[in-house]
C-alpha cells in the first residue's frame, strides 16, 4: 500500500518521526492509502527549505515564474483523467464532477495567477508639486497554506497559484483527510521544473502539522480554508505574531427565491446548488428562502427533482450524488437529521443512508439528499453549517422579511437570488450581509473578483488582485521633486 511522502526541497521524505495516518475511500470506507503524518520538525524542514529558495525565486522575473506556472497548468490538464480519478477515490465525489469542475478549475487557477503577474501594476501618486509617491510591492517570503478536503486541488491552488507568481515561496499543508492530488502536484511541480523549495507540501493533522505551521515564527502570512472553529484556533495563534492572514470559512448561504422568478430555473440550479458535491461546498446554498405564493409550486418541482438525483458509486460515470468525505462527517450529517425531526422538521425526501449503493460501496459514508420543511428560522437547523446533502426550504412574505432570514445567521459568505425584477435584484444584493451575491445563477465564477466572508464566514479576500496584494507587502517610496520656494 503507497505512503504518500512529503515534498520537501523537491525530494519525496517521509516525516521525521516515521508516524502515517490510514487514507481511508470514502465510497469503500476502505483504508486504500497512508500518508505521512508530520510535525513542528517537518514543518521546520518545509520552512527552511522554503527560506533558502525565496532569493532567487523571487529574484527570477516574472515571465519566468509565469511560465513555469503555466507549465504545471498544462501538465495537470494533460493528465485530467488521472487527478479526476484521485480526487474521486479520495474525497468520495462523482468522478465526472472532479474531471468537468474541480481539476479544470485548479488549472485556471494556475493560469490566471501566471498570467496576472505579468499586468500587475503599482501605484504613483504626486503629491502637489513636491513629490512623487510610488508604491513597490514586494513578496512577504515564506507563505504557509492549509486547504481543506472539500475541493482538495481546486483550493490547494487557489492559494498556491498568487503566492508563488508573486514571487513568495510556500509552505502548503493539504487536508490529511484528501492527500492524494497535492501528492500528485508535486510530482508534476518537479517534472515542469518548479526550482526545490519553492513549493513544499507537508501531510499531517491539524492538530501535528498544521498547528506547527500556523506557530512557525519565520511563517508570516497564512491562509487558511476550512471550519469556522480551526479558524478561530489560527487567529488566536497567528494573531499576536502579527502575522498577515486570510480566512475562509464556513457558511449558510440563503438561495430567495421571489415570487416572479422563472420557477424552473430556479428550481433545477436550486438543485445544483445545494446539493454539487454532496453539499460539501462553502457556497453551497443549504438555506431555501421561497416567497409563500410561490412555495407550493416550487417545493412541487423541487423535491422530485432532488429525489431524481443518482447517488451512486463516484467512480461510475452516471453518479451525481457520490460518498460524503468520512465516517465522522457522515456521522455529523446524520446527527443534524436526528435534530431536525426533534426540532420539529418534516423531511420532504432523503433523511436517511441509502440502501446499499453497489457491492464495492456496500460499506461506504452515503447520505440520501434530503430537503427539510416546518422549521423555525432560528433553530440549529437553520443556524449551524451542515455541510451535507440536507436542505431546509422556508416561505418569507415579503422582501423585508426575506432578507432579515437571510441575514439572520453567523455567517456571511454567499448568497443567490431569483427574481426578474432588476430593481429588486441590485437591492437586496446590497442589503445582504456577504461576500458573494449571485442573481439568477451560482457559481459563475470570474477568477478577478475579490472572493470571501463577512461575519465568520472570513476575514481577508482571495482572487484576484485582492490575492496578490495579500501576498505581497507595500512599500512606500516618496521621492521629492521640487524645493519648495526653489524652482517656483
Ligand atoms: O475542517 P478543518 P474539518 C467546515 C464544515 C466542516 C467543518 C469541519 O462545516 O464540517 O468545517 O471540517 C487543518 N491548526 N468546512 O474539521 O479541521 C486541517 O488539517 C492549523 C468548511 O474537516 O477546518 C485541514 O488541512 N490547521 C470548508 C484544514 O485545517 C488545522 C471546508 C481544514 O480542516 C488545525 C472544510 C489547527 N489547529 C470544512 N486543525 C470551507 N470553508 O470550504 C485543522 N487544521
Amino acid at each position: 500500500m503507497r505512503t504518500i511522502p512529503n515534498f520537501i526541497a523537491g525530494e519525496e521524505r517521509e516525516s521525521l518521526s516515521g508516524r502515517t495516518l490510514d487514507n481511508y475511500e470514502p465510497a469503500t470506507g476502505e483504508v486504500y492509502s497512508r500518508v505521512t503524518d508530520s510535525a513542528a520538525g517537518d514543518i521546520h524542514a518545509a520552512y527552511l527549505a522554503a527560506r533558502d529558495a525565496f532569493p532567487d525565486w523571487s529574484g527570477t522575473p516574472a515571465s519566468d515564474r509565469s511560465e513555469t506556472l503555466l507549465k504545471i497548468a498544462d501538465a495537470i490538464e494533460k493528465d485530467l483523467q488521472r487527478f479526476a480519478e484521485a480526487e474521486s477515490r479520495d474525497t468520495g465525489k462523482p468522478v465526472r464532477l472532479a474531471a468537468a469542475v474541480d481539476i479544470p478549475r485548479a488549472v485556471s487557477n494556475l493560469r490566471f495567477f501566471a498570467t496576472a503577474i505579468l499586468h500587475a501594476s503599482s501605484e504613483l501618486h504626486t503629491t502637489d508639486r513636491e513629490a512623487l509617491n510610488f508604491t513597490l510591492r514586494r513578496p512577504r517570503g515564506v507563505a504557509g497554506l492549509i486547504s481543506p478536503w472539500n475541493l482538495p486541488l481546486y483550493l490547494l491552488t487557489w492559494k498556491i497559484a498568487p503566492a508563488l507568481a508573486a514571487g513568495n515561496t510556500a509552505v502548503a499543508k493539504p487536508s490529511e483527510v484528501t492527500p492524494m492530488t497535492a501528492a500528485l502536484l508535486g510530482e508534476t511541480c518537479a517534472a515542469a521544473g518548479l526550482p526545490p523549495g519553492v513549493l513544499n507540501i507537508v501531510h499531517g493533522s491539524g492538530a501535528g502539522a498544521g498547528a506547527a505551521l500556523t506557530a512557525h515564527p519565520g511563517i508570516t502570512t497564512i491562509s487558511f480554508t476550512g471550519g469556522t472553529a480551526t479558524g478561530a484556533e489560527i487567529a488566536r495563534t497567528a494573531a499576536p505574531m502579527f502575522k498577515k492572514l486570510a480566512l475562509e470559512m464556513g457558511g449558510k448561504n440563503p438561495n430567495i427565491i421571489f415570487e416572479d422568478a422563472d420557477l424552473e430555473r430556479a428550481a433545477e440550479v436550486s438543485v445544483q446548488s445545494s446539493f454539487s458535491n454532496q453539499g460539501q461546498i462553502c457556497l453551497c446554498g443549504s438555506r431555501v428562502l421561497v416567497h409563500r405564493a410561490l412555495y407550493d409550486r416550487f417545493l412541487q418541482r423541487f423535491v422530485p427533482l432532488v429525489e431524481n438525483l443518482k447517488v451512486g458509486d463516484p467512480l461510475e460515470p452516471d453518479t451525481v450524488q457520490g460518498a460524503v468525505v468520512s465516517r465522522a462527517h457522515r456521522d455529523k450529517i446524520l446527527g443534524y437529521l436526528k435534530l431536525a425531526r426533534e426540532e420539529g422538521g418534516r423531511i420532504l425526501c432523503g433523511g436517511s443512508v441509502p440502501q446499499q449503493v453497489n457491492r464495492r460501496c456496500r460499506n461506504g459514508w452515503f447520505v440520501r439528499p434530503t430537503v427539510i420543511a416546518d422549521l423555525a428560522v432560528d433553530c440549529r437547523v437553520n443556524q449551524e453549517e451542515i455541510f451535507g446533502p440536507v436542505v431546509t426550504v422556508t416561505p418569507f412574505e415579503n422582501e423585508n422579511e426575506a432578507v432579515d432570514m437571510a441575514n439572520g445567521t453567523r455567517y456571511g459568505l454567499a448568497a443567490s437570488v431569483w427574481t426578474r425584477d432588476l430593481e429588486r435584484a441590485h437591492r437586496v444584493a446590497e442589503r445582504i450581509d456577504c461576500g458573494t451575491v449571485w442573481i439568477n445563477c451560482w457559481m459563475l465564477r470570474d477568477l478577478r473578483v475579490p472572493f470571501g466572508g463577512m461575519k465568520d464566514s472570513g476575514v481577508g479576500r482571495e482572487g484576484g488582485d485582492e490575492a496578490l496584494r495579500f501576498f505581497t507587502e507595500p512599500k512606500n517610496v516618496c521621492i521629492r521633486m521640487n524645493q519648495p520656494g526653489r524652482n517656483g
